[in-house]
């Protein structure tokens, strides 16, 4: 995969990241974790941008996997190498200090439904499909997907997801939480934009702050997580966005962040 196959757009207060391989269905390979690594190191500097897209180019995938014409050259290091940096990556995209939504567009199956499952918030365009196939390769998931779809839909459903290998719709997807929302396909990125402007014009520190609470305090017992909340609501007061808020809503004016 070349540079180009993922490109970065920038609009405004928005970073959109598309992965640009559609005669392979977008599929994963260690040059795009890479890349994307850095993109999201640039991006995380750069504070004009608050929100972050990832997309899939093409009509009809987000990222079918992970690139399997790689798979069959591989040793058990190779294979524990490649799921180790991708996992990083997911995991860096699930720490990413500004919200990420992903915008699907297609097939989002094995990594490319683990990477969506890193991601903040999932759109899916109304013929998104969804699956773990790994088990029809000999396989099990290997970016932490094993871990994000039991805690995301619940371990029953994603035992029968991954047991089958068997791909579920944009509907059924949405149904078991899969996915935050379905629209149609024309309308995908325009909602994903909008629900990523609402965002802009909040508080970053705060929002940053609630990724952190949540993301964070679920693989905590509910007192600790209740407390590690507490613990980051008194960081809020020592930021100037938390001075800014109070005083325009006391000044019944909109607040500038
Ligand atoms: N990898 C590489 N190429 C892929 C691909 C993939 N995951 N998915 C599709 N393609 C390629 C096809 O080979 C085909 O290429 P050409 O024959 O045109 O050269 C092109 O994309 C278009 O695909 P189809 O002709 O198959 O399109 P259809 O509409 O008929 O079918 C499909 C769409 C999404 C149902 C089908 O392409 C499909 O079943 N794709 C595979 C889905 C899948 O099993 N994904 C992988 C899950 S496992 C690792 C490397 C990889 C992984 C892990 C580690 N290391 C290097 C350590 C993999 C992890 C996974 O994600």
């Amino acid at each position: 995969m070349t540079e180009a196959s993922l490109l970065l757009e920038k609009d405004g207060a928005l970073a959109i990241i598309t992965f640009n391989n559609p005669k392979a269905l977008n599929a994963l390979t260690v040059a795009t974790f890479c890349r994307l690594e850095e993109l999201l190191d640039q991006l995380e500097q750069d504070t004009d941008i608050r929100v972050v897209i990832l997309t899939g180019a093409g009509e009809k995938a987000f990222i079918a996997g992970g690139d399997i014409s790689h798979l069959g050259t591989l040793d058990a290091d190779g294979a524990r190498e490649f799921a180790l940096l991708a996992q990083r990556v997911i995991d860096r995209i699930e720490a990413f200090p500004k919200p990420v939504i992903a915008a699907i567009n297609g097939y989002a199956l094995g990594g490319g439904c683990e990477l969506a499952m890193g991601c903040d918030i999932r759109i899916a365009s109304d013929s998104a499909r969804f699956g773990q196939p790994e088990v029809k390769l000999g396989i099990i998931p290997g970016f932490a997907g094993t871990q994000r779809l039991a805690r995301l839909v619940g371990k029953g459903r994603a035992k029968e997801l991954v047991f089958t290998g068997e791909m579920i719709d944009a509907e059924e997807a949405c149904r078991i939480g899969l996915v935050n929302r379905v629209v149609t396909g024309d309308r995908l990125m325009e909602e994903a934009r909008a629900l990523a402007l609402k965002m802009c014009d909040k508080s970053a520190s705060a929002i940053r702050f609630a990724k952190d609470a949540i993301d964070n305090g679920l693989e905590m017992d509910f007192a600790r997580g209740a407390r590690y909340e507490a613990d980051l609501f008194a960081l809020c007061f020592t930021t100037a966005d938390c001075k800014e808020g109070i005083s325009a809503f006391l000044e019944k004016r909109l607040a500038r962040f």
